[in-house]
């Protein structure tokens, strides 16, 4: 059985995932407001290393700054009570009216200012606190109506807020990383940089490219009917991959935020097996905070919050124990050379291969037989028969 979480796992949680008092569009609030100094605690006790927050999180909207001064204090204190560390921040651009347009992509300029400023405090304390990721989920960056959003128009003025935002970190040495969550919908009907794939290529246009990545979340994809694992892969092999949200999401409906491996169960192995063996050559491919994003169910009482978030980490650490049993297994490993898997990581053409070669050599083309090739199985289907046999314990 998988052991209990330790630092080492690297197990972090937002602030406003277990301080979520469960309002919905239709229902009050269950649960009643959670002091962060508690979470952090809690947090601590079930074996989590780190804790993240929005700005709003700590310090309400609108605080005077002794007032402001003093939910730092006693969020510092329990910090370094419990060796509880803060490795992302990032800032609630979404929860006040006068972002009901976006931040960085209001139509209001005066809108756009402000959101900058709020970043640009938030940033600093972000660097005292020793984080490392600044992520930037812009949910309320989209819209509901096309010809009420200019889109090339709402990109340049991200672009211009990423850049400048970067440009503040590097001229203040705070030494932090962007990774921008994308989203395809809700809170928005259609967010702007919806998937893994559309934030990519927006960072591509950046000035400062090299220190923006992403912050990809299951669910996120999952609503956009992508699959999670081949949009980390991806963002991998991009260099990209500066942080990650862990939940759960059974389907393209709405952000459920379950708990991970509560919903596409085989893909959240995947990932886990991708996350702790798939960097090229063997080992661990990622080794930042293993971060959950989710909402303990509205159903959920206190106990429940606190069942659920160590839940989150067991569930890590079960998929884990269960990757490793299926990578050390030796009719595993048999079934993936029989599927060629690893012959993928061999060039298509020799060292030096020019087009007059592959030309001239017949086995490539004049004599391969295309049909004997065609008929030949690859026996993926046995290999995915023994990652679920796995996956369900029922070997090694
Ligand atoms: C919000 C959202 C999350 C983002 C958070 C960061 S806030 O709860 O649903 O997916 O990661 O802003
Ligand atoms: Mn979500
Ligand atoms: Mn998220």
């Amino acid at each position: 059985m998988a052991a209990d979480p330790t630092r080492a796992d690297k197990f972090s949680f937002g602030l406003w995932t277990v301080g979520w008092p469960a309002r919905d569009p239709f229902g009050d609030a269950t649960r009643p407001p959670l002091d962060p100094v508690e979470s952090v605690h809690r947090l601590s006790e079930l074996g989590a290393y780190g804790v993240t927050f929005h700005d709003d999180d700590v310090i309400p909207f609108g605080s005077d700054d002794a007032s402001r001064a003093e939910h730092i204090a006693r969020f510092r204190k329990a910090l370094d009570e419990t060796g509880i560390v803060v490795p992302m921040v990032t800032t609630n651009l979404f929860t006040h009216p006068v972002f009901k347009d976006g931040g960085f992509t209001s139509n209001d300029r005066d809108v756009r200012r402000f959101a900058l400023r709020k970043v640009m405090r938030n940033m600093e304390l972000a660097a005292e606190l020793g984080a490392q990721t600044y992520v930037m989920w812009g949910g309320r960056e989209g819209s509901e109506y096309d010809l009420a959003k200019d889109v090339q128009a709402a990109l340049d003025r991200y672009r211009e807020g990423v850049d400048f935002l970067a440009q503040y970190s590097i001229d203040r040495g705070f030494g932090l990383r962007f990774a921008l969550e994308p989203k395809p919908n809700e809170p928005r009907g259609d967010i702007l940089l919806p998937t893994v794939g559309h934030a990519i290529a927006f960072i591509s246009s950046l000035e400062h490219a090299d220190l923006v990545g992403l912050n990809p979340e299951v669910g996120h994809e999952q609503m956009a009917g992508l699959n999670y694992a081949h949009g980390i892969a991806q963002a991998l092999w991009h260099g990209k991959l500066f942080h990650l949200d862990l939940n759960g999401q059974r389907g393209i409906k709405y952000d459920q935020d379950l708990v991970f491996g509560h919903g596409d169960l085989m893909n959240a192995f995947a990932l886990v097996d991708l996350i702790e063996h798939g960097a090229p050559g063997g080992g661990p491919a990622y080794d930042g905070p293993r971060h959950f994003d989710y909402k303990p169910s509205r159903t959920e009482d206190a106990g429940g919050v606190w069942d659920s978030a160590a839940a989150n980490m067991r569930m890590y650490l079960l998929l884990k124990e269960r990757a490793q049993a299926f990578r050390a297994d030796p009719e595993v490993q048999e079934a993936l050379a029989a599927s060629k898997v690893g012959e993928l990581s061999q060039p298509t053409l020799g060292t030096g291969e020019s087009y007059t070669d592959l030309l001239a050599d017949r086995a490539s083309y004049e004599d391969f037989d295309a049909d004997a090739a065609g008929a030949k199985g690859f026996g993926f289907v046995r290999l995915n028969q023994l990652a679920v046999e796995h996956l369900l314990g029922a070997r090694g």
